[in-house]
C-alpha cells in the first residue's frame, strides 16, 4: 500500500461544544480548543478530528448545516478558526473537518427556496415525491423518526430526510448539487484543512424507485446504494485528486468487500473509512465476534485499502462503559482496550476523555436528555404505551449523549470545563476523573495511552506488521502478533472479571524480557500463564 502523510497518525476527536469553553457560555468553543492544543499535542496524536462547526440551529448538534461556509457562532468566529490553522500547525498538528454532505438543515437558504414552490429551480435539489393515497410515498424508516418523509402542505408534496426532520437529504442526482458541493470542499481545504470526516456518506445513492421496504425497520435500505461509487469518484476527481489530504468515509451496514470499494487505493474515492460493525451493531462487548469482524476487515482490506479502529465517539457510549467496566475494572479496562485498540491493524481514533477512562451517564430524567435521537424514539415510544420511566431506562445505556458531556479539566465546579452553566449536564464523577489528576499520576490513563502512541511511533510494525489470531481456544483470551520486516509485536487481553489460566503454548513462549507494557505491574511476569482480570500485556520482539 501507499504511504502517505497520515498512515502512521493517530486522530484525536474533538467534540467541540464539550471540550473547553473559553468564553463561559457553557458551550465549548474553537479559542477553548486553542487553549488546549498542548494537551492534546501531549498525547502524541497528530491530527485532529473536529466535529460540524458550521452555521446551524443546531437541531442536530451541527450535523443540520445551514450555511457551509459560515462558523456558528457558538464555536466561534472565522478569525478564531483560522487562528486554530496557525495554531496547529506550529505544533504539527493536522486537523480534518466533519462534513455534513448527505442533507442540510432545513432552514438552509437551498431548501427554504426549494420547498418555497414546486416550480422554483432548486425544487430538484432535494427529494420530493408525491404521497400515495394520502399516505408518505413509501414504508421507510429514518435513522431517526418513524417515517423518512415530511409532508409539506403548502406545495403537497413529501420531503425526503434519512436523519431528522428537520435534516432534509439533497439530491445528489442533480448536477448543480454536487458541483456547489465540491466547490465548498475547495473553499475549506484552501483554508488549510488537512482532510475530511465524511458523515454518512454512503447514504449519497438512493435505491432506485424508493419501492416500500419488506422490513422498514431494518434501515439497511438507506445506505451503501447503486451510485453511491459513481458519486464518490466524481468527487475524488474534482476534489480530493487535487490535495494531499485525508478522507475518512462513515460506511455503515457494510462487508469487508463491500468496505473495500471504498477504500481500495486503485479505485480514487475515500481513503479510509468507518464500517460500524463494532459500534453500532455490537451492543455488548463480545469478543468472540469482535474476533471474527477483525479477522475478516484483516483479511477483505489489508495490502489493498486502509481501515480505521474506534471503540467510541460522539454517538457510542463511551468504551468503558459500554465494553469495559466502569467500576472496579475501570482503570484496567480502559488501558486493556487502549491497548488493543493501538496494536490492530488500522488507525487509531481517540475520543475526547477516553484517555482518562471517562464513563456514561444516567440522567434521572428525559429532560435532562439534548440527543435528537434519544429524544424522538423516547416519544415514538412512549406514544405507543411505554411506560416513560421504562422508556428512558431502554434508551439511556445507548444515548448519544454518553459520550457527550463536558469534558473533566479539574475538580473545580463543572469540571473547570466552563465558568458558566454547561450546556447539558456534567457527569458527576468529575472530581475524580480528570486531567488534572490524570496528570499528577504517572500510572494513570493517559500515560499509558501516551506510551502506547510512543511505541507506535518507533516501530513500524504497529502499522505495517500483518496480523495473525492466536490461542483462539481461549474464550476470554484475545490474542494477535504482527510481524514486519523482523519486527514482532504480540498482544494479549483478558477481557473478562476473572483471572484466567492460558493452556496455549503459543503464549507460554513469550519471554519476560520482551514484555514491554502492561496495566499491571511489570515485575513478576516470567510467563504469560496467569492473567488478572482485564490484563493486557504487549510484547515487542526485533
Ligand atoms: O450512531 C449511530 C446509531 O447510534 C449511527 O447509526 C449514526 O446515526 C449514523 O452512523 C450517522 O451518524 C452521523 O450522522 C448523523 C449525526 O447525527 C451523527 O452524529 C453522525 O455521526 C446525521 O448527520
Amino acid at each position: 500500500m501507499k504511504k502517505h502523510w497520515w498512515s502512521e497518525s493517530v486522530v484525536y476527536q474533538v467534540y467541540w461544544r464539550s471540550f473547553y469553553d473559553s468564553n463561559g457560555d457553557g458551550y465549548g468553543d474553537l479559542q477553548g480548543v486553542i487553549e488546549k492544543l498542548d494537551y492534546i499535542k501531549a498525547l502524541g496524536v497528530d491530527v485532529i478530528w473536529l466535529n460540524p462547526f458550521y452555521v446551524s440551529p443546531d437541531k442536530d448538534n451541527g450535523y443540520d448545516i445551514a450555511d457551509y461556509y459560515g462558523i456558528m457562532p457558538k464555536a466561534g468566529t472565522m478569525e478564531d478558526f483560522l487562528k486554530l490553522m496557525k495554531e496547529t500547525k506550529k505544533r504539527d498538528l493536522k486537523v480534518i473537518m466533519d462534513l455534513v454532505v448527505n442533507h442540510t438543515s432545513d432552514e438552509h437558504p437551498w431548501f427554504l427556496e426549494s420547498k418555497a414552490s414546486k416550480d422554483n429551480p432548486k425544487r430538484d435539489w432535494y427529494i420530493w415525491h408525491d404521497g400515495k393515497d394520502g399516505n408518505p410515498p413509501n414504508n421507510w424508516r429514518s435513522y431517526f423518526c418513524p417515517s423518512a418523509w415530511e409532508y409539506d402542505e403548502k406545495t403537497e408534496q413529501y420531503y425526503f430526510h434519512s436523519f431528522a426532520v428537520e435534516q432534509p437529504d439533497l439530491n445528489w442526482e442533480n448536477k448543480e448539487v454536487r458541483e456547489e458541493i465540491y466547490k465548498m470542499m475547495h473553499y475549506w481545504l484552501q483554508k488549510g484543512i488537512s482532510g475530511f470526516r465524511l458523515d454518512a456518506i454512503a447514504l449519497l445513492a438512493k435505491p432506485a424507485g424508493y419501492p416500500n421496504a419488506k422490513n422498514p425497520e431494518d434501515i439497511r435500505y438507506l445506505t451503501n446504494n447503486p451510485g453511491v461509487h459513481e458519486f464518490l469518484q466524481e468527487m475524488n476527481e474534482k476534489v480530493f485528486a487535487h490535495y494531499d489530504a485525508l478522507t475518512v468515509g462513515e460506511v455503515a451496514f457494510v462487508s469487508p468487500e463491500e468496505g473495500l470499494l471504498y477504500v481500495d487505493e486503485s479505485r480514487n474515492e475515500l481513503d479510509t473509512l468507518f464500517h460500524f460493525e463494532v459500534c453500532d451493531e455490537m451492543p455488548k462487548w463480545d469478543l468472540k465476534r469482535f474476533k471474527a469482524i477483525q479477522k475478516r476487515w484483516y483479511e477483505g482490506l489489508w495490502g489493498k485499502g486502509w481501515n480505521s479502529q474506534f471503540l467510541n465517539n460522539h454517538d457510542h457510549t463511551r468504551l468503558v462503559t459500554r465494553y469495559g467496566n466502569d467500576k472496579e475494572y475501570r482503570v484496567a479496562s480502559a488501558k486493556l482496550f487502549a491497548t488493543m485498540l493501538h496494536t490492530l491493524p488500522g488507525i487509531p481514533y481517540i475520543y475526547q476523555g477516553e484517555e482518562l477512562g471517562m464513563t456514561g451517564v444516567k440522567f434521572p430524567s428525559i429532560m435532562d436528555y439534548n440527543d435528537i435521537a434519544m429524544i424522538n424514539k423516547y416519544q415514538e415510544l412512549t406514544e405507543k404505551g411505554m411506560e416513560p420511566s421504562v422508556a428512558l431506562a431502554n434508551l439511556q445505556p445507548l444515548s448519544r449523549d454518553n459520550s457527550r458531556t463536558p469534558m473533566h479539566w479539574d475538580t473545580t465546579v463543572n469540571g473547570g470545563f466552563t465558568t458558566g452553566k454547561p450546556w447539558i449536564n456534567m457527569n458527576p464523577n468529575y472530581k475524580e476523573i480528570n486531567v488534572a489528576n490524570e496528570l499528577e499520576n504517572l500510572d494513570s490513563i493517559f500515560y499509558y495511552y501516551q506510551q502506547l502512541i510512543a511505541w507506535r511511533k518507533k516501530l513500524p510494525v504497529f502499522v505495517y506488521g500483518d496480523y495473525k489470531q492466536i490461542v483462539e481456544e481461549e474464550e476470554s483470551i484475545y490474542a494477535y502478533i504482527r510481524t514486519y520486516k523482523g519486527e514482532k509485536l504480540v498482544f494479549v487481553g483478558n477481557f473478562s472479571e476473572k483471572k484466567v489460566q492460558i493452556q496455549s503454548n503459543e503464549c507460554l513462549n513469550l519471554s519476560y524480557d520482551h514484555l514491554v507494557m502492561s496495566n499491571y505491574s511489570l515485575e513478576d511476569k516470567p510467563q504469560a500463564v496467569n492473567m488478572e482480570p482485564y490484563e493486557a500485556r504487549l510484547y515487542l520482539m526485533k
